[in-house]
């Protein structure tokens, strides 16, 4: 146990850049939900990798963007936050060929001093020409990174050798967390965010931003079933026919979709129950944020 290395690592950048699949590529399965949308991760998770001689404690984070309203700004101080405790930045960008705006003006009001950051440039298998390597080189010369990796998430490349360089910047010390554990989150949390990830993937415009999901009832039967109540919360009434679809039509598929990636994240049959409900204007509310987007 001497030298077994354990820390804290903020996965940040910009909103739909891939730190959410590049976790669960980490991870070996889905604990944190994905899509083409942005702003889909609104709360810091902590995924935790152990192997026999490092723990890495991932802190998800919602991505960076201008905020547009009073979710969108809580959203970000939530990856704000993540800055402040850890050991290592993991800082995720595509091959844009240069350096984004965004990252620019970020970069140059980060606070001082910084822990290690590390750079990512996923999405690989989109890079056009020379794309690759003038992103690699227009990051490296901001001065802020101490290893640059190119990696491409949905494919696991460079995966494995971003973990290891992760690892050699990390402190020695004990685990942090027990090593079977894999999330901070409870399962509550995780079920609710697996249906959220159906209703983002499968609506369009406003919808996946107006969108919260609440577990009304979770219960294990005697035969081994899990069955669980939750209510789809929309900002407007308008997008709840919306969600339910025609003749139920899309309401079934987020409920079978979602009930699938449930029952692979517990193991066991489950039995989903959805509902739609309206809150309006839930999401200009600072208290029904908390309430709708917060939990544990
Ligand atoms: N082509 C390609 N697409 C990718 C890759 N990695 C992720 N994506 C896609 O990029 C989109 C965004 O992925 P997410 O993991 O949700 O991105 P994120 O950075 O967590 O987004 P936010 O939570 O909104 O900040 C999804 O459609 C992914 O399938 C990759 O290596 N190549
Ligand atoms: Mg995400």
């Amino acid at each position: 146990m001497g030298s077994f290395k354990a820390g804290l690592v903020g996965v940040l950048g910009q909103t739909n850049v891939g730190k959410s699949t590049f976790l669960n590529a980490v991870m070996g399965e889905k604990l944190v939900i994905t899509s083409d949308k942005p702003q889909t991760t609104r709360n810091r998770i902590r995924c935790v990798y152990t192997d026999a001689d490092a723990q890495i404690v991932f802190v998800d984070t919602p991505g960076l963007h201008v905020p547009q309203n009073l979710l969108s700004r809580r959203i970000l101080r939530e990856a704000f936050r993540a800055l402040r405790e850890v050991d290592v930045i993991v800082y995720m960008v595509e091959p844009w060929g240069k350096v984004a705006d965004y990252d620019r003006h970020l970069f140059d009001r980060l606070p001082e001093p910084l822990p290690p950051m590390i750079l990512l440039v996923n999405k690989v298998d989109t890079a056009k020409g020379n794309a690759l390597e003038e992103t690699l080189l227009a990051y490296d010369a901001t001065g802020k990174f101490v290893e640059l990796i190119p990696i491409c998430a949905t494919q696991g490349l460079g995966i494995a050798d971003a973990v290891h360089t992760i690892i050699s910047y990390l402190p020695e010390r004990p685990p942090l967390f027990p090593p079977e554990m894999k999330t901070d989150r409870s399962e509550e949390f995780l079920i609710s965010e697996m249906i959220r990830e159906k209703v983002v993937q499968l609506t369009y415009q406003e919808i996946p931003y107006s969108t919260a999901v609440r577990i009304k009832w979770l219960h294990e039967r005697d035969d081994g079933v899990h069955e669980i109540k939750a209510e789809i919360v929309v900002d407007r009434d308008s997008q709840k026919g919306i969600i339910i679809g025609k003749g139920g039509s899309l309401i079934k598929k987020i409920g079978t979709q979602a009930r699938l990636d449930i029952e692979r994240l517990l193991g066991k049959h489950v039995f989903l129950d959805l509902r739609v409900g309206v809150r309006k204007g839930w999401t200009h509310d600072a208290a029904e944020i908390e309430r709708l987007t917060k939990r544990d």
